[in-house]
């Protein structure tokens, strides 16, 4: 649904992408605007800017500052997490409490911490761990030990061990001011670093500590798409990345006070839908409907359902302020690093978050009367969302070996399952969906790549934006993916999961490194992550969080295409270097490429990397699924 621009006087984002095009210079990567000399445009012959630097420079440099970006909100993500542990071990975090008490054990050991004693004890020694990752200034980020020992000597070995996640994200700014690192593959290699401290760091870290604060997600049925949102109820949408005050929201709803309040004031009740990964977190640990991506923010707002939208940080538009006044929306922002001019700011505070929780949601209620053009649209879509790593691998494939006898959870069976062909390989769809997309129609770009994988027998995980494009077209329905995919269906239906699985938001697709060094330590599928029949894509990447994830999923040992735009088109040496480099020295490369060529280049790794572990399926009969190991 999109806003009509003479109704409501206010155009969306898709509708100013068409007019507005983006500039070529800078779309490319040829644009230099790090000091007054400039901005040096390095087209029509210019080779190099007033300081010389040349455009492969000019081109790394910026892309390690998009890396960087990308990687300090992922990270500053995380620490907000821990801060609030730490508050919560000390009695000073209100109203939070710790829901999953063996993952924070787990975890305490995974960072070396005694994992015994008072949870509180734990939860502080964890909390004080996480804090002291970001600042570390020598040796290597703890988190590294989760990955296989093949892949850390990888890193050892070209130099791009990270250390604290402040520290490579600090040097990485510092390398690319004027006049100082000035060697392309020397500023990639401080990317790919940064990338690393994100995505086995911070990103890992903000991870396990949402698990440890609200649960670790398991699979639950839900709905996705704008019809979530309610005619006769007051409609909340959380919108962001952090779900703290979204968890007391949600809370706060089913308060009886604020319940019958809404009921007095006319609705039938109070519905908290989310967008972009807000909606992610709590699709996944709580089954609150996604009303959309990251594009569906305003026309979300211009169902003129919306009582009140609140965000927190990360992928909301400023122009939603302006679009809130037009219908009767109450636009709250709430983190101290997020204001936005127009909207009316309420600060989170973690020992009174569920006051202010209620406080909103109470001026929701008062709100409902004040509707006005209501546009209330009818799709949504069925879906099942929330797997994480722990219970692919002690749900799922694990159980069974219940029937095998061992009891023990194993990724193994997941690796048996491509060994033997059943499954053909695994392969992630992740990032952002983009109002720019370059292929029409509300599938755009991301579910032409996974419909083509699953069809093709690859296991698809999809994560962000992209996991909720497909929830909210029908593709995390099982219903429907029995047909798009009849024997992935048929064999994942007996392996209890699903042929396309939602892992969480975009911080999560550390759960994904966690699954493939899982993959490895199982055995069977080689030594490395660089070795398993594994690769990613990122059609319609938007945010520089995108390109960090690329960056340190390359860095981990896997191939990842991102769609168009290619942010170094202009500087075919760095993409030289990402594409003929870094597959000799890590075993991954990051190739930006048209989306309509993203499958077929994912197929040809996950094919590669079977026909080097000998197990290519070339020639071979289809495999039949073995119904006795259906549990
Ligand atoms: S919200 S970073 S548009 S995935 Fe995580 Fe979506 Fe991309 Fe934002």
């Amino acid at each position: 649904m999109v806003l009509e621009k003479g109704k409501n006087d206010h155009p969306t984002a898709s509708e100013r992408a068409a007019e507005m095009k983006p500039c070529p210079t800078g779309r490319g990567g040829a644009c230099c605007s790090t000091c007054a000399l400039g901005p040096c445009r390095l087209t029509g012959g210019w080779a190099a800017g007033v300081c010389g630097a040349n455009l492969n420079t000019v081109a790394a440099r910026e892309f390690a500052r998009m890396v960087a970006a990308g990687a300090a909100a992922h990270s500053d993500h995380g620490r907000e997490l821990a801060v609030i542990l730490r508050e919560l071990a000390l009695g000073r975090a209100g109203d939070y409490r710790i829901s999953d008490v063996d993952k924070l054990r787990r975890v305490a050991g995974l960072l070396g911490l005694e994992a015994d004693g008072e949870v509180v004890e734990i939860a502080l020694r964890v909390a004080e761990a996480v804090l002291s990752e970001y600042g570390r200034q020598e040796g290597t980020s703890a988190y590294l030990r989760r990955a296989p020992r093949q892949r850390r000597n990888v890193w050892i070995r070209t130099g791009i061990t990270p250390r604290g996640i402040d520290r490579e994200v600090v040097e990485t700014l510092h390398r690319t001011v004027m006049g100082n690192d000035q060697h392309a593959e020397h500023l990639l290699d401080q990317a790919l670093r940064t990338a690393l401290a994100s995505g086995w760091g911070g990103s890992m870290l903000t991870t396990d500590l949402t698990d440890i604060l609200f649960g670790t997600p398991r699979p639950r049925l839900t709905f996705a798409g704008l019809g979530v949102l309610e005619e006769k109820q007051v409609n909340i949408l959380v919108h962001g990345h952090e779900p703290l005050l979204a968890e007391m929201i949600v809370a706060a709803a089913l308060d009886p006070e604020l319940l019958s309040r809404a009921r007095s004031l006319g609705a039938d009740g109070i519905n908290v839908a989310g967008i972009c990964c807000t909606a992610n977190e709590l699709l996944a640990r709580r089954g609150i409907p996604s009303a959309g991506s990251f594009p569906d923010q305003e026309p979300a707002l211009a169902t003129g359902t919306v009582e009140m939208m609140v965000v927190d940080v990360q992928c909301v538009f400023q122009s939603l302020a302006a679009l809130a006044e037009k219908f009767h929306t109450i636009f709250v922002t709430t983190s101290p690093k997020a204001k936005i001019q127009g909207a009316i700011h309420r600060e989170f505070h973690p020992n009174r978050a569920l006051d202010l929780a209620k406080e909103l949601v109470g001026g929701a209620c008062d709100n409902f009367a004040n509707r006005r053009d209501v546009r209330c649209p009818a799709e949504k879509r069925r879906l099942v969302a929330g797997y994480s790593h722990e219970f692919i691998e002690t749900q799922t494939f694990g159980t069974w070996d219940m029937f095998g006898g061992t009891f023990q959870a194993s990724l193994r069976h997941l690796n048996d399952s491509i060994i033997e062909g059943h499954i053909v390989g695994v392969a992630a769809v992740v990032g952002c969906e983009s109002v720019r997309h370059p292929r029409g129609g509300p599938d755009g770009s991301v579910w032409p790549v996974v419909g083509e994988l699953i069809r093709r027998n690859i296991l698809v995980i999809v994560t962000g934006c992209a996991a909720i494009s497909c929830g909210k077209n029908g593709h995390l329905d099982p219903k429907t993916l029995r047909e798009a995919c009849p024997d992935l269906a048929e064999f994942c239906a007996g392996a209890g999961i699903a042929p396309v699985l939602h892992l969480g938001s975009c911080v999560d697709n550390s759960r994904i490194l966690t699954l493939l060094s899982g993959m490895v330590e199982a055995g069977g599928l080689g030594t490395d992550i660089s070795d398993l029949p594994v690769a990613a894509a990122c059609p319609e990447w938007v945010s520089e969080k995108a390109l960090e994830i690329a960056t340190y999923c390359a860095a981990s040992g896997f191939s990842v295409f991102c769609g168009t735009p290619d942010p170094l088109a202009a500087a075919p040496g760095v993409t030289g270097i990402m594409a003929g480099k870094w597959p000799e020295r890590f075993g991954g490369q990051l190739v930006f490429c048209d989306p309509a060529e993203i499958a077929g280049r994912m197929v040809a790794v996950i094919e590669a990397k079977r026909s080097s572990l000998g197990i290519s399926l070339k020639g071979k009969p289809k495999p039949r699924t073995q119904e006795s190991s259906v549990p």
